[in-house]
């Protein structure tokens, strides 16, 4: 793997991002491997999974990997996409899949964050949803997970103002489980609430978790209401906007928006 650590400790599954260097920004690369560990721990019938980066961190994840976005005409976002894929793979695991957060999580990666069971963070976690300050348009199912995750209002001061919400906001809006002061005390509580999993029901827990997923995700539209949605999201991908959001990241600049 050369771009997470996988392992397994008393019986739990660990997925360690291990591309500080690129503040873990999620290639595709990196997203099938998580896959990868995510089929392996689900082989050896492992019960519960912790998703972390390297302790000491200040970036948990920058998110997608701007520099692999297609260039407009193709949705970023699309239902094959390795990101979309790599979350389906956290929702459908069969057992608690626990984000252990240290450092900021950007676009893409809160998705992923936000799709986690439970979420266990130090001070320094943060969570910023970023595709308006690069001109991408998000997708249903990811804007579903932050209107379930923090309410209709807050979803939309995160989706426009494209600003973090700290530690403090996290968990007293819900994102965060638990908000603990130190790294060490992170990986010791988030391995104690690990192991209390450990000693209930796999069968309970699954099923459980998968009815939280069918009745979290069900929201009802007409395939006209489908179409229209993703007729208005080609504009966006189609766009000048989504282009120059791009160029502007890797040319190190703010981006200029010109809304067509
Ligand atoms: O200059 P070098 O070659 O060392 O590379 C730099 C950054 O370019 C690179 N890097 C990234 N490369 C591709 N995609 C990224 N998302 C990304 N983030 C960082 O990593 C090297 C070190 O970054 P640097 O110098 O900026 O580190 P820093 O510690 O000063 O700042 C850390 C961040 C996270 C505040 C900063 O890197 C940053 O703002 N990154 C972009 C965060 C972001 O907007 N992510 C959204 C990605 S797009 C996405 O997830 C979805 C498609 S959506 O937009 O819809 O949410």
């Amino acid at each position: 793997m050369d771009y997470i650590k996988s392992h397994i400790k008393n019986s739990i599954g660990i997925i360690t991002f291990n591309n500080d260097a690129k503040r873990n920004a999620l290639c595709r690369d990196m997203l099938y491997e998580i896959i990868l560990a995510l089929d392996d721990f689900k082989f050896h019938k492992i019960r519960v999974v912790i998703i972390r980066a390297n302790p000491g961190v200040k970036v948990w994840s920058a998110g997608f990997d701007i520099d692999e976005l297609p260039e407009p005409g193709r949705d970023p976002l699309s239902y094959n996409e390795p990101i979309e894929q790599t979350i389906r793979a956290i929702q459908y695991y069969p057992g608690p899949v626990i984000g252990m957060i240290e450092g900021s999580v950007w676009g893409g990666a809160c998705d992923l964050a936000f799709v986690c069971d439970l979420l266990i963070g130090t001070e320094t976690a943060s969570f910023a949803i970023t595709p308006a300050k690069i001109g991408v348009p998000y997708n249903p199912s990811g804007v579903l997970h932050f209107v379930n995750m923090v309410g209709l209002h807050l979803a939309k001061e995160m989706f426009f103002t494209a600003l973090p919400i700290n530690a403090h906001q996290a968990k007293h809006y819900g994102v965060l489980n638990h908000l603990v002061p130190s790294i060490e005390q992170l990986e010791e509580f988030t391995m104690f609430t690990a192991e209390q999993m450990l000693q209930n029901s796999p069968l309970s827990i699954a099923v459980i978790k998968e009815q939280l997923r069918i009745l979290g995700d069900s929201s009802a539209i007409s395939p006209d209401t489908f179409e229209r949605i993703q007729g208005l999201r080609r504009k966006v991908y189609d766009s000048k906007d989504y282009l120059e959001g791009k160029r502007a990241f890797q040319e190190k600049r703010k981006p200029k928006f010109i809304g067509e």
